[in-house]
């Protein structure tokens, strides 16, 4: 394997966990931050999508980590992963937040033309999971649990019986990377459970597991929990100026044209749905 193209952005967990494994197996790869056209009429935003060596691009993180050479993962581990997700609907409860963190995401295409293109196009992926969230949340799905500790405890006793500082021992595993995928979603829009990530007496074995990521992921450019957890680093860079201005720009063009981009964000999200 030579090279892996991944279309998504750092704020989604699951993207977040195939970049740690690329990173974790110093695998080349390029991150495109609005879908390839072949991705968009085929799954959608759905992301993250990979395309090795030029073949068609898949998605779904843990096939994509398993054929950069990670294990499986097991139903009941995936299930406890998930649960560690709750929390992540109050992202959008404030519309500036969002909108402002998804606005920070650099990105590494070139030449500037293309750069201010997929800036301005993104603005569409956010009106898309704002809504997305939005609507999740306005159904009532997706309730508060009691509290945010309970959802990491099944991982703090994996760490107590662990061989190491990692959950894969002493070097990360896939359970390392989906994890943290999940760590970094929580600390790049700060949502509740981060306070108890960082206060909660009962999950020290998983700030010292944070911190031993942190660590290991120093020189990873898309690197949240840094700015929370020991040792510290800054947030990631953030897009240039105006760059931002593009994305901007577009924000406000989406919301401009609401006729058309309301019906396209539910035409894709039901065609998400249906594959
Ligand atoms: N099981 C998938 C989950 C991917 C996923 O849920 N991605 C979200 C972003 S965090 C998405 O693109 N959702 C679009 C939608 O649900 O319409 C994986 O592990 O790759």
């Amino acid at each position: 394997m030579s090279h892996i193209d991944v279309y998504g952005v750092n704020h989604s967990p699951w993207v977040q966990a195939v970049l740690l494994g690329l990173h974790e197996k110093g695998v080349d790869h390029s991150l495109k931050i609005v879908p390839p056209f072949q991705v968009l009429l085929t799954t959608g935003v759905m992301m993250p999508a990979a395309s090795i060596d030029g073949e068609p691009w898949q998605l779904e993180s843990a096939e994509i980590l398993r054929r950069v050479g990670f294990d499986d993962i097991s139903p009941s581990d995936m299930r406890a992963i998930q649960a560690a997700w709750q929390g992540v609907l109050h992202r959008p409860d404030s519309a500036f937040r969002f909108w402002h963190a998804f606005s920070l995401h650099r990105d590494s295409d070139t030449p500037l033309w293309r750069r201010l293109r997929n800036q301005f196009l993104r603005s569409f992926m956010t009106l898309y999971f704002f809504l997305l969230i939005r609507a999740f949340v306005f159904s009532g799905k997706g309730q508060d649990p009691e509290n945010f500790t309970d959802q990491f405890i099944v991982w703090e006793e994996k760490l107590e019986h662990g061989e190491g500082p990692f959950l894969g021992g002493n070097v990360p595993c896939v359970l390392d990377l989906m994890l943290f995928g999940i760590i970094q979603c929580h600390c790049s829009i700060p949502v509740p459970p981060l306070e108890v990530l960082r206060h909660d007496p009962r999950l020290s074995r998983t700030r010292s597991w944070i911190s031993a990521m942190n660590a290991r992921f120093a020189d990873y450019e898309h690197l949240y929990s840094g700015v929370y957890f020991e040792p510290h680093s800054p947030a990631p860079e953030r897009a240039p100026a105006l760059e931002r201005a593009a994305y901007w720009l577009g924000a406000a063009t989406m919301v401009v044209s609401f006729p058309v981009t309301i019906p396209l964000v539910l035409f894709l999200a039901m065609r998400v749905r249906r594959t």
